[in-house]
């Protein structure tokens, strides 16, 4: 998929300078923050929502569902924020999702809740991307990247005043995030190898998190006995897709969730 997402990228890349960020950041409206809607005063699982049509794993989840109306859904069934892939060839998903969405959220009499770009990022341009279409953070996957990568993608966050999540699969991933300065972490617990879920992951790993990082973990929930564990080993919020999209009353499973 990396090798896939540097080939798309390819023929928009230029250099992306902190100023152009900045610049960027002064001049949008300023999305609702990704890393308050995480910690919940009354110490509850926030759960962060995501818009999955389909994935390499799974096949068709919701193959022709409307980003606009999945989004309506969650926000109206209790999600603290929402993940949009926008990764069009193995998960169906658009840059037009996360546009089209938050366009919604800040025209209709709701209040939003922020936005994820769940997308493989590569390169600073995606950044300016995710912050032109209305997203409130972005996604770093830590084992998918080199040093220097993760430095420019984290730094480029920052000017555009964007959060970061850095996903890990492995302590020494986590010891690197903490190098990068990451104050969103989210263990995923599906090994990419063979695309199982175990929460026992995030059991061994949340742990080992430094007290002031917010903690997600990531995939493979589907009870509230899988989400009692998570919260029994710190996680302040859940990333949840397949089981929410499937879900015919998503409000009941986010309750369920929430103990
Ligand atoms: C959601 P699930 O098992 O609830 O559908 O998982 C989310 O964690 C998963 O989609 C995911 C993902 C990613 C997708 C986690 N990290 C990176 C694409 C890229």
């Amino acid at each position: 998929i990396m090798a896939h997402k540097r080939r798309e990228v390819a023929p928009l890349l230029r250099p992306v300078y902190a100023a152009e960020l900045e610049e960027l950041n002064r001049r949008l409206p300023r999305p609702p923050s990704f890393a308050a809607a995480l910690r919940r005063a009354d110490g509850r699982l926030a759960i962060i929502s995501e818009i999955k049509r389909r994935s390499p794993s799974a096949g068709a989840i919701k193959a022709g569902a409307s980003a606009v109306a999945q989004a309506r859904l969650y926000r109206a069934a209790g999600a603290a924020a929402l993940s949009i892939l926008t990764d069009t060839e193995y998960f169906g998903g658009s840059l037009a999702d996360l546009i089209e969405v938050t366009a919604d959220f800040a025209q209709g009499p709701a209040a939003p809740i922020p936005c994820l770009r769940k997308d493989f990022m590569v390169h600073p341009i995606q950044v300016m991307q995710a912050r032109e279409a209305g997203a409130s953070a972005i996604l770093i996957i830590v084992r998918a990247l080199d040093d220097d990568e993760i430095t420019a993608l984290h730094q480029a966050a920052t000017a555009a005043g964007l959060d970061a999540l850095f996903e890990i699969h492995h302590e020494e991933e986590l010891t690197r995030a903490l190098r990068h300065g990451a104050k969103i972490i989210g263990v995923n617990n599906r090994d990419l190898a063979h695309f199982r879920t175990d929460i026992g992951l995030s059991e061994r790993l949340m742990p080992l998190f430094p007290r002031d990082v917010i903690a997600v973990s990531e995939s493979g929930f589907a009870t509230g006995a899988d989400a009692t564990r998570a919260r029994a080993c710190g996680a302040h919020a859940l990333l949840v897709g397949e089981s929410l999209m499937r879900a015919p009353d998503p409000a009941a499973l986010i309750r369920e969730f929430q103990g």
